[in-house]
């Protein structure tokens, strides 16, 4: 039996194919990668998708062939991020609950993001969440600092539990205009969470990737990597490929004597129907 849920976020929508070639940014890059991270560990995929010149697009046909696809390849669970691209419309980012995921993300609140703001007002916040619930989307309530931590809080008392019963949550640490990275951060965050929290995972971006996944898993918490969140080993070395990330992850998941979960095992933890 499963205990380490990793997922993978193989693309997000900052980095350029140009500057990184080996991001996946086709759906048969997508699919391929999905197999991949799937064999070395993941149990759930957070997704972002590209247009034909590989630019972020929440485009609906795109988004839905892309859950069927790789529902059809892998057994993971499809998570389709509705923060989309720093530049996405509101409207936009609520439709991406059209294409049928299993899960999607959702941010508790607006934040500087490097020179950008991402933003998510609180009537934006609440819509997605109630539509996810209308809907049977099982979100991922996506922290970035410790203001949105109490935002949850609000929200759950103000909505009630989603959909699913579980309340499943990750730390998105590092990001320049959040909290950092560090061990301290994610020990503050994770004392502050709600007492219906079921799950939660933490992904550190740049070069707090080992803090933050080391943190995690020394605090019993779940683990997100990926190429959305970090593209070097180490100084100098490229990410070749999201799987590398993943390996990476399970080897330290073993030393802490954790074992990656199945997508089937994913499912029970988020409260999905097989
Ligand atoms: N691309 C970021 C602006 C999410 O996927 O929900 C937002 C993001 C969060 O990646
Ligand atoms: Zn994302």
């Amino acid at each position: 039996m499963g205990d380490l849920l990793i997922t993978v976020a193989p693309t997000g929508a900052e980095t350029t194919k140009a500057d990184c070639p080996q991001l996946p940014t086709t759906l048969p890059e997508l699919v391929e990668t999905a197999r991949r991270c799937e064999a070395a560990g993941a149990g759930m995929i957070h997704v972002h998708i590209r247009d034909d010149d590989h630019r972020p697009t929440l485009d609906l046909g795109r988004l839905t062939d892309t859950v069927d696809a790789l529902h059809e390849a892998t057994g993971l669970v499809v998570q389709l991020s509705t923060g989309g691209s720093v530049h996405d419309p509101l409207a936009d980012r609520l439709k991406v609950l059209d294409a049928r995921p299993d899960s999607c993300s959702l941010t508790m609140g607006t934040t500087n993001f490097g020179d950008d703001v991402f933003l998510n007002p609180w009537p934006f916040v609440q819509d997605l969440y109630v539509l996810s619930q209308e809907r049977g989307v099982v979100p991922e309530f996506e922290l970035f600092d410790l203001g949105q931590v109490a935002a949850l809080h609000r929200l759950l008392d103000r909505h009630g539990l989603p959909y699913g019963g579980r309340v499943h949550v990750d730390l998105v640490m590092g990001v320049p205009g959040g909290m950092p990275g560090t061990a301290d951060a994610l020990v503050a965050a994770v004392a502050a969470l709600p007492e219906v929290t079921t799950s939660w995972s933490a992904t550190g971006i740049g070069r707090s990737t080992l803090a933050v996944a080391l943190a995690s898993l020394s605090k019993g918490g779940h683990l997100r990597v990926g190429m959305e969140d970090v593209l070097t080993l180490a100084r100098g070395v490229p990410v070749e490929h999201n799987d590398q990330l993943v390996t990476r992850v399970v080897e330290l998941g073993r030393i802490a004597q954790r074992t990656p979960m199945s997508g089937a095992e994913a499912r029970a933890l988020l409260g999905l129907a097989g």
